[in-house]
């Protein structure tokens, strides 16, 4: 397996515009995407620093994955994502040794990355992504 850097870090908020103020206002980055992603119930909004990612997450429904990650824990880091070289062989080392996925097949995620989580049970508490760039014919 080989993991290049850390892609992108995931935070959860309540609100995301109040959020991004204080990233634009005070941290002087700049945000160059908000999306959503129905199928997370996830708006995110992303900002560039270095090769890394900050990716703000607001929950679209209560019952969502970042919804019920703030209710239980409140507004914070959420997950860590690290960009994989190639993912599909990756997730299958990953589980041979013994640690529980999330996603057993890589899925589209925001920004039209292939991603997949791990469990945070099996990593030590950190929900941990994994993530990769389409090849160009499967964009
Ligand atoms: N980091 C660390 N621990 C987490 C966690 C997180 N982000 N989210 C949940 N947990 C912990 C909970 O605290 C809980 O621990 P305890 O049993 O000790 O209380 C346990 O995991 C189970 O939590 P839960 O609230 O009952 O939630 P579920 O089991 O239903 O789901 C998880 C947890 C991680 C499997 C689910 O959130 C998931 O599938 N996440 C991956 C997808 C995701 O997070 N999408 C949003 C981001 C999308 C994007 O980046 O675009």
């Amino acid at each position: 397996m080989e993991l290049t850097h850390i892609e992108h870090i995931g935070i959860a908020v309540k609100n995301l515009d109040d959020s991004i103020k204080y990233y634009e206002n005070v941290l002087g980055l700049k945000c160059y995407a908000v999306e959503e992603v129905k199928d997370q119930k996830v708006k995110t909004a992303f900002f560039m620093i270095g090769q890394t990612k900050i990716e703000l997450l607001e929950s679209t429904e209560p019952d969502g994955p970042v919804g019920k990650f703030i209710e239980k824990k409140g507004e914070g880091i959420h997950h860590i994502a690290f960009a994989a070289s190639n993912l599909k062989d990756t997730l299958k080392e990953v589980e041979a040794k013994g640690v529980q996925l999330i996603d057993k097949e890589p899925r589209r995620g925001a920004e039209g990355l292939n991603i997949a989580f791990l469990h945070p049970k099996s990593t030590y508490g950190v929900l941990t992504e994994l993530c990769e760039k389409p090849a160009k014919s499967d964009e």
